[in-house]
């Protein structure tokens, strides 16, 4: 092949947000967008970094992937890079693309330098939904904000992109390695299975063998949704073919390019179907739910955890999880290193980390932040309450692996009653869980999509409240008399134990007396308007307390933040789109 230089303009609205650049499909089938994006990329990694890499490419399996999958191989060639690594059809879980960055040798003995993963994660898909992109660094991570930052400027003065002209598209059906040659030698893509680095993964963290016991137990009964998101793939190679589950236990595992239609977002709104199999929500269903049930969002590295009748929150999975990981997880048997939660998820896992004694660290909202931590060994185990719960074996999130994490824990609980006696459940260990250490009842409030323009008013206002705590608690006091003062509110800021950096403007606080938080933000994942998130988070100690309604239990809170931010007269919003 020969290398095209093909003359280019900016183009708007390139700027990565929370977890890479998400755009209506529309925007990203523009002539020369993703060739802008992915050439600033490779201008922000250097040539040096560029020239001779192998890299991954691949994703959710949502529609436009396949085109995109073409034209990054053919921008790759053309900039030097030696080799790309696909998944077979193109499919990879975000956290898979980790695994393969991070642990996967190339049949000439390569390792991977970085990887381009193809999602919007958990926005639908679809001709008239949303396409993403993002870039992964050698650890394995998202890019830090020095780099997307670097994309971002590149993204505003390109004037060129470089391609391969005469390069064919290449079969990624099926698995193989296909040799080109260009100006500079060999160019290799090697599309390879893309489950078999994941589950030898797995296999090293986990006890399969007490997972297996458990799924076969005649009194243990599971459900898996994918949503039609890419951990379909996954969860009938590792559930059904290593675990022997039932097939039937698997729900909308087959990926599609548009999510069969769906959110393929992992919560009580979004997972209709499971909810309603696991006994939640208004249903008739008749039969006896599942013991256990979870699901996973487009690119699979969310998760949801659900028991029969029962909701987990993900602030309370990672604290249950951080708090068991040692006795029930083989992976975590020498001890953690620490543990680490995004500033908006609740302080259930900080209980924990005073506990046990581990280092805690609390970063701003997005995976990203949680990379540099681990690779300085400073922290193991960690989750957003946005349903994203992992460990230091990757620098993602891991839906497949919060679901084995649980299971893990289930089967160490349930190690001596699996032949027929009560199982320890899924309720009963969250239970428990809160009689050690207390519960924070815990609520997120969505305004999806509302007018940028007013949520970016209703932003300046709370901040400019902030300067008069006096005024917030008289406003308080007149409306409820069961909240407590609010003690300091303030816009949370990160400095980065390891490399220094610092993060600001990371979200709005308001930090009760008696430990309440209201937490609001501006989310960074979205494509269409604004969507404001609202965090409401209340923590009790009394034991005697824990088993309220957390609904009902939030009630007071809830009513202070949607009258103190004034929520319907700045969005025009009487309710929130999505409640987790
Ligand atoms: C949301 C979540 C955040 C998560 C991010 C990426 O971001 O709140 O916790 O890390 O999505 O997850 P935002 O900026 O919209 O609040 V995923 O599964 O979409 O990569
Ligand atoms: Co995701």
């Amino acid at each position: 092949f020969q290398v095209a230089r093909v003359e280019t303009t900016p183009l708007d609205g390139q700027k990565p947000g929370t977890s890479g650049l998400r755009k209506k499909v529309k925007v990203f089938t523009q002539p020369h967008y993703l060739h802008n994006f992915v050439q600033s990329t490779f201008y922000a990694l250097g040539a040096d970094k560029v020239r001779g890499a192998t890299l991954v490419v691949s994703g959710d399996g949502r529609y436009y992937s396949k085109d995109a999958i073409q034209i990054i191989i053919k921008m790759a060639a053309a900039n030097g890079v030696r080799r790309i690594w696909v998944g077979q059809n193109g499919l990879l879980s975000t956290p898979a693309v980790s695994a393969v960055i991070r642990d996967r040798v190339g049949h000439d003995g390569s390792k991977a330098n970085g990887g381009f993963i193809l999602t919007a994660s958990h926005n639908p898909g679809g001709p008239h939904e949303d396409f993403g992109i993002k870039y992964n660094m050698e650890n394995g991570g998202p890019a830090p904000e020095s780099v997307t930052d670097k994309i971002y400027e590149n993204t505003k003065t390109i004037k060129e992109y470089l391609i391969a002209e005469g390069l064919p598209d290449v079969d990624i059906s099926t698995v193989g390695v296909s040799s080109f040659t260009g100006p500079e030698g060999q160019f290799d893509v090697d599309v390879f299975d893309s489950t078999t680095d994941y589950v030898k993964l797995m296999k090293s963290i986990f006890d399969f063998e007490s997972i297996r016991k458990l799924l076969s137990s005649p009194n243990f009964t599971f459900c898996y949704d994918a949503l039609h998101g890419v951990a379909g793939v996954y969860a009938k190679r590792i559930f059904v073919e290593e675990l022997g589950a039932e097939e039937s236990s698997l729900l909308n595992c087959v990926p599609k390019e548009d999510f069969g239609g769906g959110h393929p977002d992992p919560n009580l709104t979004y997972a209709k179907e499971l909810v309603a199999r696991m006994g939640l929500g208004k249903t008739n269903n008749e039969s006896e739910p599942p013991e256990f049930g979870a699901a996973a969002d487009g690119d699979a590295d969310r998760n949801m955890i659900l028991g029969k009748r029962f909701f987990v929150t993900p602030s309370d999975s990672v604290a249950i999880i951080a708090a068991n990981a040692v006795e029930a997880i083989p992976y975590f048997s020498s001890g953690l290193k620490g543990v680490a939660r995004s500033m908006p998820t609740s302080a259930a896992l900080d209980v924990v980390a005073k506990h046990l004694n581990l280092k805690f660290f609390e970063v701003p909202t997005g995976w990203k932040f949680f990379g540099n931590l681990m690779d300085a060994g400073m922290c193991s185990v960690c989750g957003e309450e946005s349903f994203g719960t992992g460990s230091d074996h990757i620098r993602e999130k891991d839906g497949i692996w919060a679901v084995l994490a649980w299971l893990s824990i289930l089967a160490y609980k349930n190690k001596d009653n699996l032949g027929g006696g009560k199982l320890v459940t899924v309720e009963d260990i969250v239970r428990q869980h809160w009689s050690v250490y207390g519960r924070h009842y815990y609520t997120r409030y969505d305004y999806e999509n509302v007018d940028a323009g007013g949520a970016k008013d209703l932003m300046a206002h709370l901040v400019k409240l902030q300067s008069s705590l006096g005024e917030v608690n008289e406003i308080i006091k007149g409306l409820r008399s069961d909240v407590s003062n609010v003690a300091c509110a303030d816009e949370f800021e990160y400095k980065d134990p390891v490399d220094g950096s610092i993060s600001k403007h990371q979200g709005i606080r308001y930090l009760f007396e008696d430990g309440s938080r209201l937490v609001f933000r501006l989310s960074g994942t979205g494509s269409e308007g604004a969507t404001i998130r609202v965090y409401i988070e209340q923590y009790e100690k009394d034991s005697s307390k824990t088993g309220r309604d957390s609904q009902e239990a939030l009630a007071p809170l809830v009513e202070v933040a949607i009258k103190l931010s004034k929520m319907e007269a700045f969005t025009g919003r009487s309710a929130p789109t999505v409640i987790t």
